[in-house]
């Protein structure tokens, strides 16, 4: 017996008693999105859609048009579900605030239509990554923004779209990680992957590792130890510059996805919000863990929608071994200090 998304958030969401069925709906309005932005990256070389529109976004990026049809196909699916009552997207400078006033708005929803965008052009993996949080006690008090910056660890679910050589879509609501493959035969999203779990070691580390001048030496003795094989194996390397595909992989494969503060990024380059948020709440479903390099990602106070952060996220053997590196360097750095004085 098959079993699509639909009928599997359903499944879930029967488990709470009084439960409204509008989170299934909301979950619905994600589905639909990604099934035509997937169809539209299908389409991409032929429909003329590929090149830039010329124009910034406000990140200082150059905007590519399938980013701003993605953001349009998500923006449309979901206003029409009245349960949001705010939506925050990478590519908006503000958040779009819907029914927030509203007895029957129950949930924020952030996220990013496109992400690794610059592999757009070459036909590379990309996806679509969001969160959802419910809103507020009190939902009338203060400002709407209050909705969407609330610390990741009160994302009541989240997921990713990989656009690859097949369209998956891997949802947490906080009873395990499952992933589903669109048979494109059917149009719908089939249940391939049920309760991933990160493999507690993995093959690979992923970096964009001719970054090395610009990370510090936290990261460039993180990595040697990695290479010199004290964690019992010779380790490979893969980045695709794609997050959202880093991540999948590291998910199905283990190993660690690092995107560390650099001198051009000093908070990092990855947002807090639409990529790190996400992955991390899977990561830690899937019994991994994920870092700023100081607290896990998942324990940050946003205080703006668009905050940037270092990630590193990965397989329990990885993580714990991260960590060791920032107390041997936290070590080192008081010990230069005493010496100074
Ligand atoms: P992109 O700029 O292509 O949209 O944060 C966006 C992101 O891609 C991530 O998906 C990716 O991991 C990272 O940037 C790649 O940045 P570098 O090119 O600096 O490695």
């Amino acid at each position: 017996m098959i079993t699509t998304f639909q009928q599997h958030v359903s499944q879930e969401q029967a488990r709470f008693p009084g439960a409204s069925g509008e989170f299934t709906w909301l979950m619905s309005g994600i589905a639909l999105a990604t099934k035509m932005i997937q169809a539209e990256v299908r389409r991409a070389g032929l429909a003329e859609i590929l090149g830039s529109l010329d124009q910034m976004n406000i990140q200082g990026e150059v905007q590519q048009k399938l980013d701003v049809y993605a953001n349009e196909a998500l923006i449309h699916c979901l206003s029409l579900r009245e349960s949001i009552g705010i939506i925050a997207s990478e590519e908006n400078e503000k958040p779009i605030i819907l029914a927030h006033k509203s007895p029957n708005a129950r949930y924020a929803i952030v996220f990013d239509p496109l992400d690794g965008s610059s592999n757009i052009d070459v036909a590379v993996t990309i996806g679509t990554t969001f969160s959802i949080f419910r809103r507020p006690d009190d939902p009338h008090a203060g400002d709407p923004l209050e909705w969407v910056l609330q610390p990741g660890r009160k994302q009541i679910a989240a997921g990713y779209v990989v656009y690859g050589s097949s369209t998956v879509l891997v949802y947490s609501a906080g009873r395990g990680v499952h992933g589903f493959t669109l048979d494109p035969a059917v149009g719908s999203y089939i249940l391939t992957h049920e309760n991933i779990r990160l493999p507690k070691q993995g093959p690979y580390y992923s970096i964009n590792e001719a970054y090395c001048d610009k990370f510090g030496d936290l990261y460039v003795n993180y990595l040697k130890r990695l290479r010199s094989g004290v964690l019992g194996q010779c380790y490979s390397s893969r980045f695709i510059g794609s997050m959202v595909a880093d991540f999948h992989r590291t998910l199905l494969r283990g190993g660690v996805f690092i995107y560390p503060a650099t001198t051009d990024f000093p908070t990092g380059k990855l947002r807090l919000l639409y990529e790190a948020n996400p992955v991390a709440f899977l990561a830690e479903q899937a019994g991994g863990r994920a870092s700023d390099g100081t607290q896990p990602i998942l324990d940050v106070q946003p205080h703006d929608i668009h905050q940037r952060t270092a990630l590193i996220v990965g397989s329990e053997i990885e993580m714990a071994e991260f960590e060791r590196c920032v107390q041997d360097c936290a070590g080192q750095r008081s010990g230069d200090a005493r010496a100074a004085t």
